[in-house]
């Protein structure tokens, strides 16, 4: 009968996990920036995704992974990076949802602040095992860059564009890195101190090592990302005092961070393919 047909398949579906590479792989796929594009056009692109979140429908994914996506006044960015992170990592057969942490008001930007309480939050609706911090304005090339945790904290931009796809320097760490929920909590998360541009990503790969862990990556022919194209937003500007908080940095992390993350939250809203988290940071002090 139809109904002992469905039990079958939905039992299938639970025992067998998907495997670690996924035969949907294509490699390099060209990148699509159209300006004309509206989120409207998106949501009706990638209906199988809702409320921000997917499952692949064959297998259990791997990892339970939580993209989050610091924010403020790039909307177009967000657009394209929607338009073509959805279909990448849908090809990667990922359980995932992307957050939008978004900072209220137009105090300086505090990008790691923004990820500390990203991390929180994503980890009050579900529990999952990865997470993945990821500006905005990148776009992976590759999509065997899978977005994946290791054994050890990874950065997954090895290249750039811009920077002729190349490592730009020995411990480089921004841009999109990927830790599980354990090694993120090992390290105590970002520091919240460091308003405007700068240092809090090399501030974070000092706390992984301090930690003993070693930052991983993919090979440079993988790891590669179009930046799309920005200057300097205003309320972002170079952070004068990143010199001093990274040489404060052993004292301060076990201080200084998830468990010191104090906010306003303002909003949480289940878009179709974003969940979008509004706060107030507060200002330095
Ligand atoms: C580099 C790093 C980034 C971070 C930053 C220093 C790379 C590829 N990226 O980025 O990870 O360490 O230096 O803080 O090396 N944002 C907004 N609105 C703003 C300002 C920033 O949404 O007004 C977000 C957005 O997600 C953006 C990210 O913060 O991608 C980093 O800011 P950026 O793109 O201006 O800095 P960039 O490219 O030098
Ligand atoms: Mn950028």
């Amino acid at each position: 009968s139809p109904a002992v047909v469905e039990e079958t398949t939905q039992h299938e579906v639970e025992a067998k996990i998907c495997p670690m590479l996924s035969p949907q792989l294509k490699g390099v796929v060209p990148l699509t920036f159209s300006p004309n594009l509206n989120l409207e056009d998106v949501q009706k692109k990638y209906s199988m995704v809702s409320n921000g979140q997917y499952q692949p429908k064959t297998c259990r994914a791997q990892q339970k992974v939580a993209i989050l996506i610091p924010h403020r006044n790039r909307e177009k960015h967000l657009l394209y990076l929607l338009d073509n992170l959805h279909p990448f990592l849908q090809r990667q057969q990922l359980h995932y949802a992307i957050y939008v942490i978004h900072q209220a008001g137009d105090v300086k930007f505090n990008r790691a602040k923004l990820l500390n309480i990203g991390y929180l939050e994503a980890l009050k609706e579900e529990n999952w095992d990865c997470f993945i911090f990821h500006d905005v304005d990148l776009v992976p090339e590759n999509d065997f860059n899978t977005y994946l945790c290791d054994s050890e904290p990874k950065h997954l931009v090895v290249g750039r564009n811009v920077t002729g796809y190349k490592l730009r320097y020995e411990g480089y760490f921004g841009g999109v890195t990927a830790m599980t929920k354990k090694q993120f909590a090992k390290v105590n998360g970002y520091s919240n101190n460091y308003w405007g541009w700068g240092g809090e990503d090399d501030d974070l790969r000092y706390r992984v090592e301090f930690q003993k862990m070693t930052v991983v990556r993919p090979s440079v022919e993988i790891a590669r990302y179009t930046m799309i194209f920005h200057t300097r937003d205003a309320g972002n500007e170079v952070n004068s005092q990143r010199m001093q908080l990274l040489r404060k940095a052993s004292k301060v992390w076990k201080t200084d961070g998830l468990n010191s993350c104090s906010y306003n939250l303002l909003s949480i809203e289940h878009e179709p393919l974003y969940i979008n988290i509004t706060v107030d940071i507060g200002r330095p002090h």
